[in-house]
């Protein structure tokens, strides 16, 4: 653990602030640029089966398969993060989501959305429920497409929302990243992918961590049996409502509705 607990409460205290953090240089690169490798050659595979959701104009999303160096509990398992996840989502959550987001050159701006609709509408907005971990699979520039949020809107509700960042209120800011920095946000705040105006694709990685009793169809990770026998019980904890299969599983993505 690279923090101490008033530095999680800290974090955490940003976080209901501001609906995300950053840790800078959080993750090993060497670990990273493996993960980059492995990636290449699975967006070059997918690309050309045309087994990608499709994000916008050549904007690819893309499950990883939960299998060697992608299910790496060092990397969904950490404790910095695991700590701030807990104090702003609550004890016990569920790891629900291992994916990327890809755009590349020719990729257009998304319109603005949120990632989930709220829990109850037409009251005001709750705690945290559906966190994201974000970390990028390259350094984040201004060219290569960075994810653009606004601040302090995920405890709004989508209208009071909206309306903050249309009168210039909450303006979308760009979050440049270097490779090894982790982001933590809600996946409720205003936010949008950028162009890619280079030639070298921009992953970034998502792991989605929810509420313990909160389930989303929409998205799952298929662990195989193998795989799971040999984590921890905290790992094995966290993918407790996820589903177990005989084999890693390639390829078709469920997760179509994501712009709310
Ligand atoms: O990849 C990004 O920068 C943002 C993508 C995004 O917000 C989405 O597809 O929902």
């Amino acid at each position: 653990m690279r923090y101490s607990d008033e530095e999680h409460d800290a974090y955490a205290n940003a976080f209901e602030r501001d609906g995300m953090v950053v840790l800078k240089q959080h993750f090993p690169k060497t670990t990273l640029a493996r993960w980059r490798k492995a990636f290449d050659h699975l967006l070059a595979e997918r690309l050309q089966d045309n087994a990608t959701a499709v994000r916008g104009a050549n904007r690819h999303y893309i499950t990883l398969p939960f299998a060697g160096l992608f299910a790496d509990e060092s990397i969904f398992c950490d404790a910095d993060v695991l700590a701030i996840v807990e104090r702003v989502a609550g004890d016990d959550p569920t790891l629900c989501q291992l994916a990327t987001d890809t755009p590349l050159r020719g990729s257009t701006y998304q319109d603005v959305h949120r990632d989930t609709p709220a829990l109850f509408d037409g009251l005001p907005e709750t705690p945290s429920f559906q966190l994201a971990v974000n970390f990028p699979l390259c350094d984040v520039t201004l060219e290569n497409g960075p994810f653009e949020t606004t601040i302090g809107t995920h405890r709004m509700n989508a209208e009071e929302a909206r309306q903050a960042y249309e009168s210039g209120q909450r303006p979308l800011q760009a979050v440049p990243m270097e490779l090894g920095d982790v982001m933590i946000r809600d996946v409720r705040a205003l936010h949008r992918g950028t162009p890619n105006d280079t030639d070298s694709p921009r992953p970034m990685v998502v792991i989605g961590y929810s509420r313990s009793w909160y389930f989303r169809p929409e998205v799952h990770i298929d662990v195989p049996r193998a795989v799971y026998s040999a984590l921890s019980p905290r790992a094995k904890r966290l993918l407790r409502h996820m589903p177990q299969v005989d084999d890693a599983v390639q390829g078709g993505e469920s997760y179509l509705e994501f712009a709310y």
